[in-house]
């Protein structure tokens, strides 16, 4: 049975008649008025800006939340099919610049702003990040988000609310030094908090296995130790749609009864204690983006997302329909973002069962019907396993779901290949050995009804590699969809200028049919419109100058080639690549090779995972090879190398816009998708990039001939691999020897000897997965290709023009409407205005 933890209250409040709040100047100077001097207390003598972004976001939150209970009912009303998106992650950045954007009130804003004598980009700024997130798989949840209530599609994110996100990144001796992220300290005005909604999450414990009056076996999951989790939703408004869809984020806390237990049993500090490890569960993010196996705090923190979530769309159900599940998987769709929360495989089938009497069979239909996976890794290492003893003592009942799901489909799998018993250990969920593991994404898979990677390659390389046993089974569950960026924060919102550029030239459909940035096309042979394109441009490359003086204590050059690589560190991103060419640059200075020379900024930024000691080694080299770069007096402003600190969602709002070039470079067949190749394409900036995830489909849309390619294919890296030789490399390209011999010589570690030698010895090992090495000569050149581009002005802005002109397919509002039309098929739900 579904409970309510908190009762309901029953006084029935009628406020159905609230009149709309107004949208004009005078309406928010008033609402903004009283929120900063009655509800935040403040006067004439506060000169703090926090408490004016405060109020400002109060009165812009009030609009969004009339906005989403109209949506709330219309969803209810027409009893349309629901989405749900459940991630461990939603890296939601700040909302007030895009809930003014989505309301379409920001030039009355700023206008009241005025006004008051505030400016409105200082407010933007006071508000801080929600990082609740490491990075592509993150962000990209909080674009779907975007586009589904753009989409005006009945979804809802779900996912944790972590007391401190990802850290904050600072510098120090050129290495990094990981803060907390508190992000709540000051308060949160975009959330609320739903006490009534909260659910009762099991751990540990034991089962035990009975019959009912009827002869059907009942299992009851008993003497556990449970935890509450507290939704707090936050609007996600659609682009002038009327449309408010929700986040709902879950926060652990102690039950009450748990706490009085202990406490009456005298052992006060033990209730403490039991309620800090129930707290604890969403406390903090895990701060890396590949997978670090087996912790049993990041298996609680899945389990209370899978099970808060699906007991609180269940508890709906029921709310509305009562106990009669037939047409559940006509009415529900799950998207699982990853393996994370692919626990909700087996805990559909326990609520199904063991809390509403389903049979086997009935739940398994739903289940398999409702859930869909996403994957966006190939590396093997990053796929997800949890111990079974670990399962077994924290999730006992899930253990045995996952095992009979397993046994009743490697039945399946005998019957259609008898006999093959190499076969069933390959495709087993359980993966056999001294200690057992599930395989999570075969779970994932066997549970869902659709599996799809995030770009073409990446999908294909699933089909052909990771999961072919799967492949072969069910080809039809595989699919692709292709990433997308939200064009609302990463063009209109960003880059205002260029927005208003592009309005201005084609209309205003774009924001929200991306593929209308095609119209720009023609006027890439217009000069007038090159030179107005040029001039945003500079003045978005003198703001990002402005913008980070102050962090860097460098004057950088406007005019030199603003050449940039912003993502997490990880050897297979080749951010070392990009070293490698900067010392090669330096050293053409050095050796006087400087005819035709075209000054270079290259500026690159990422946080590292703390425990990964390798990445950590590469943000010191990238430091310490642009401090010798910089105090080198004969370098002047030929080049500049300089790591930026603590990249964040707002920071790539910055950045993206001001790029000339954006570097892609990982090893082929190792980046799934890329996101942050689209923001930098959306906003004209040309890329140079290998023949990996949708860089393909980047070089696809915009043509070959300007699109900076090199690089070995994924097959040639294949093919390459066994016999790799890339001290044969360095011997054969002067060049490239002389860069090892000046980073082997100490020449950017003086004082620090050694410290480089793990970085220098794993590319030049023969067993470098990621074949940095190889791909040098080719890398170097097509550089040479960007600077004769860059040094023809117009050709380099019909370029410019062209990419931002070709990158229509590369909004989510495109993947949302794949995902909608080809997986979840919900129907579009217009909200209805209460007062109308
Ligand atoms: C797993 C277990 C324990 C702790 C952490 C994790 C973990 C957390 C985050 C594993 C992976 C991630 C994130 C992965 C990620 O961001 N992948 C990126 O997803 C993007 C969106 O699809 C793609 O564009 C990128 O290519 C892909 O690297």
């Amino acid at each position: 049975m579904p409970h309510r933890i908190f009762e309901k209250s029953t006084p029935h409040v009628d406020i159905s008649k609230l009149p709309h709040l107004g949208m004009n100047k005078k309406d928010f100077i008033e609402d903004f008025k009283r929120y900063y001097g009655h509800r935040l207390g403040r006067d004439a003598n506060c000169r703090s800006l926090h408490y004016a972004y405060e109020a400002l976001a109060l009165a812009i939150s009030d609009r969004l939340i009339e906005r989403w209970k109209d949506t709330y009912n219309a969803y209810r009303e027409s009893n349309c099919k629901r989405g749900f998106y459940l991630s461990m992650e939603f890296l939601m950045g700040r909302s007030l610049s895009n809930a003014m954007l989505n309301l379409g009130v920001t030039d009355v804003i700023s206008k009241a702003l005025y006004d008051l004598g505030l400016e409105l980009e200082e407010l933007v700024d006071a508000e801080s990040d929600a990082g609740l997130g490491n990075g592509g798989l993150g962000r990209l949840a909080a674009c779907f988000i975007d586009s589904c209530a753009t989409l005006q599609l009945p979804v809802t994110g779900y996912g944790l609310r972590y007391e401190y996100g990802m850290f904050s990144q600072t510098i120090v001796n050129g290495e990094q030094i990981e803060n907390p992220d508190h992000w709540l300290k000051n308060g949160n005005i975009w959330e609320i908090e739903r006490l009534e909604y909260a659910q009762k999450i099991k751990f540990g414990g034991h089962t035990e296995h009975s019959f009912d009056e009827h002869g059907n076996k009942v299992t009851r999951w008993v003497d556990t130790h449970d935890v509450l989790a507290v939704p707090y939703d936050t609007p996600v408004p659609g682009y002038q749609n009327r449309t408010v869809n929700v986040l709902r984020l879950w926060k652990a806390t102690a039950t009450s009864n748990f706490d009085l237990q202990e406490f009456n049993a005298g052992d006060y500090a033990e209730a403490v204690a039991a309620k800090n490890s129930a707290e604890n569960i969403t406390m903090v993010l895990y701060p890396n983006d590949a997978n670090e196996n087996g912790k049993v705090l990041r298996l609680r923190q899945q389990y209370l997302l899978a099970s808060a979530s699906l007991q609180d769309v269940i508890c709906l159900w029921v709310g509305r329909r009562g106990h009669d599940f037939t047409h559940f998987a006509e009415k529900n769709c799950f998207q699982l973002n990853d393996t994370h929360p692919s626990i909700a495989v087996a805990e559909l089938m326990r609520l199904l069962m063991d809390e509403h009497k389903l049979s086997w069979n009935q739940a398994w239909a739903i289940t398999s019907k409702t859930m869909a996976y996403t994957n966006h890794t190939l590396l093997p290492e990053a796929l997800e396993k949890w111990s079974v003893g670990l399962m077994q003592a924290l999730l006992p009942r899930l253990m045995e779901i996952i095992f009979e799901i397993n046994a009743r489909f490697l039945s399946e799998v005998s019957a259609r290949w008898p006999g093959d018993g190499a076969r069933l250990a390959r495709m087993s969920i359980i993966e056999e050995g001294g200690d057992k593991q599930v395989r999570m994404a075969y779970l994932a898979i066997v549970g869902s009804y659709s599996i799809n990677g995030v770009a073409e390659l990446h999908s294909k390389l699933l089909q052909q590699g990771l999961f072919k046993d799967f492949y072969e089974l069910w080809p039809a569950k595989f699919n692709n969809k292709t990433n997308g960026v939200t064009p609302r924060r990463w063009l209109a919102a960003c880059n205002p200028d260029l927005a208003e550029l592009i309005t201005k030239t084609i209309g205003d459909g774009w924001l929200t049919d991306l593929s209308q940035l095609a119209k720009l096309k023609p006027h890439a042979d217009n000069k007038a419109f090159r030179k107005a394109w040029t001039q945003v441009q500079l003045a978005n490359k003198q703001r990002l100058i402005e913008y980070k003086k102050e962090e860097i204590g460098i004057e950088l050059n406007v005019n030199a080639l603003f050449d940039i690589q912003v993502k997490r560190i990880h050897e297979y991103k080749r951010q070392l690549l990009n070293v490698l060419h900067v010392i090669h640059l330096y050293d053409r200075i050095k050796r006087g090779d400087t005819a035709n020379w075209t000054n270079r900024c290259v500026l690159i930024a990422g946080k590292a995972a703390p425990g990964y000691a390798m990445a950590k080694k590469i943000i010191k080299l990238i430091n310490n090879v642009g401090n010798v770069i910089h105090n080198d007096p004969e370098v002047g402003d030929k080049l500049k190398l300089i790591f930026l600190p603590n990249y964040r969602v707002s920071a790539m709002e910055r950045i993206c816009t001001g790029a000339d070039l954006s570097e892609q470079i990982s090893t082929a067949g190792k980046e799934a998708s890329g996101t942050g190749n689209m923001k930098f394409m959306m906003n004209g900036a040309l890329t140079i990039g290998t023949l990996d995830g949708a860089n393909i489909e980047i070089r696809e849309e915009v043509g070959e001939e300007n699109f900076f390619l090199f690089g070995l294919t994924e097959e040639q890296v294949q093919e390459l691999r066994p016999h790799y030789n890339p001290w044969a490399m360095i011997a054969e390209d002067n060049d490239l020897q002389r860069v090892m011999n000046l980073l082997e010589s100490g020449h950017f570690n003086q004082f620090e000897p050694g410290i480089f030698n793990d970085i220098v010895n794993s590319i030049k090992s023969p067993h470098d997965p990621w074949m940095t090495i190889a791909d040098f000569r080719s890398y170097v050149d097509a550089q040479k290709q960007v600077e004769i581009a860059y040094n023809d002005k117009e050709r380099w802005t019909r370029m410019s023009i062209l990419n931002c002109a070709s990158s229509g397919k590369f909004s989510t509002d495109r993947t949302i409407a794949e995902y909608n039309n080809e997986i979840w098929k919900l129907t579009p739900t217009a909200a209805i205005k209460s007062q109308d």
